[in-house]
């Protein structure tokens, strides 16, 4: 049986350690975090994932998945732990650098270890692989290595980890068709190779494509906001032309992926990279507009407040990590304007979360900022009885508009200025 030993236990890790252990693999999940050891041990789960608890269940009942805070000697070591941002946007690569140091001590000829974690374009051959040679092995030459960055969307990840085509570089030929040869035992998607920096630079580019055409999307919406048309009616009109595939604004971008990777493009060629920047800068300044618009919005009365719906990077999931809805709340709270928050999905957050009743009691204007699809079924009537003042603003587009108006709602919709019409 094929030993795999994954570091990180997190979002991706835990996942890809449960699918490969539902598999025939006898996988080790090694991870620094004592309580998420044996949360995963008791085959519970540490994130809300559709499909994932039935398959770490089975993976730790089938007695193939094990968690600890050590890694140990294996055939395959596959290393998912965090690429975080620093201060002054450059990647963090110490947990890679660690997981990286914590596996010498088992390496053997033979060994294939593979870096799944979004990381800057170079990082496998110039940071980890240095790493790896102090035990004596050669990448290359006895020692396999390679780049295989995952491609999941949050909410679809046990699907997307089975289906999705990856892209996979190895510092040579061998490392990377060892490497596709092990996805190939649970992936159904294609599996195509290159060198590892290609590889990077292929994952960091899908996230930036997305970025930089959200932050186009964004400043459309700007423009229409201050013209007076609707740029979802623009997009969507636009999106009618064969080759045109417009993105959808909204109160900025949030997660730990295109808010962050387009950085390590920009972290390599500073002086070149320069739309790519722009669009950062571009996402990263949509919650102050909408905490700007919000403060225009709201009537003269004194001590405003303000009912904000769903704080996650985005609808229909718990995480709020680095969620736009951070900035706007920063922005109201620098403007002195008090808010309450309802969240159906998000348990962990920096500020007190409230029930559905208690934040909207007395509020001057509800803000939808994440669009969980349980917000289409929140009747405006029922709503606007427990407010001050009837004012809303979707960021996303994603009311009925039209019923809350009929329901005395003053409706207003980033990207769009004045209300429009009911053409
Ligand atoms: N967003 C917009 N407008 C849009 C699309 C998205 O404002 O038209 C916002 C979302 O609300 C959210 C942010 O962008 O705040 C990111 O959301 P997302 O759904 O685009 O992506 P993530 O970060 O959840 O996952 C991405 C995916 N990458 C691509 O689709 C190219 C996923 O496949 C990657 O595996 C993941 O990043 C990752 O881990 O890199």
């Amino acid at each position: 049986m094929t030993k795999l030993c994954v570091l990180g236990l997190g979002y991706i890790g835990l996942p890809t350690a449960a699918i490969f252990a539902t598999n025939g693999f006898e996988v080790l999940g090694a991870d620094i975090n004592p309580h998420l050891v044996d949360t995963v041990n008791r085959g519970r789960l540490p994130i809300e994932e559709p499909g994932l608890k039935t398959v770490v269940n089975a993976a730790v009942n089938s007695g193939n998945l094990r968690a600890s805070t050590e890694p140990a000697e294996a055939d395959v070591f596959l290393i998912a732990v965090p690429t975080p941002l620093t201060e002054d946007k450059k990647a963090d690569l110490s947990y890679v650098i660690s997981a990286a140091e914590s596996i010498v001590p088992f390496l053997r000829r033979g060994n294939l270890v593979i870096l799944e974690s979004t990381s800057p374009p170079g990082t496998t051959r110039d940071r980890l692989t240095p790493i790896l040679e102090r035990s004596g092995l050669k990448a290359g030459a006895g020692l396999l290595v390679a780049h295989s960055p995952e491609r999941v969307l949050p909410g679809r990840i046990i699907k997307e980890l089975i289906q999705n085509d990856r892209v996979i570089g190895g510092v040579d030929r061998e490392s990377a068709e060892a490497a596709k040869a092990l996805y190939q035992k649970v992936c159904e998607g294609q599996i195509y190779t290159t060198d590892a920096t290609t590889a990077e630079m292929v994952k960091v580019m899908e996230n930036t494509y997305r970025d930089v055409n959200i932050a186009l999307a964004n400043e459309l919406a700007k423009i229409c906001e201050s013209i007076g048309i609707s740029a979802w009616e623009v997009i969507r009109l636009a999106n009618r032309h064969p080759r045109v595939n417009l993105h959808w604004p909204g109160p900025g971008v949030g997660g730990h992926c295109l808010a962050v990777d387009p950085w390590f493009v920009v972290e390599k060629t500073p002086d070149i990279a320069q739309i790519i920047a722009l669009s950062r800068r571009t996402n990263d300044g949509m919650p102050e507009h909408v905490a700007a618009r919000v403060a225009s919005l709201l009537p003269d009365v004194p001590e405003p407040k303000v009912a904000v719906l769903g704080v996650s990077y985005k609808g229909n999931i718990d995480d709020a990590r680095e969620s736009p809805a951070l900035g706007i709340l920063a922005g109201l709270r620098r403007r002195g304007i008090d808010f309450a928050i309802y969240d159906p999905h998000v348990r962990d957050f920096e500020h007190d979360l409230s029930g559905l009743t208690e934040a909207f009691s007395g509020a001057d204007c509800v803000i939808l900022v994440a669009d969980h699809e349980e917000f289409k079924f929140l009747h405006p009537q029922q709503i606007g009885r427990r407010m001050r003042t009837r004012i809303l603003l979707d960021t996303r587009h994603f009311l009925d508009h039209r019923l809350w108006r009929e329901h005395g709602f003053e409706a207003h919709v980033l990207g769009e200025r004045p209300c429009p019409s009911n053409f």
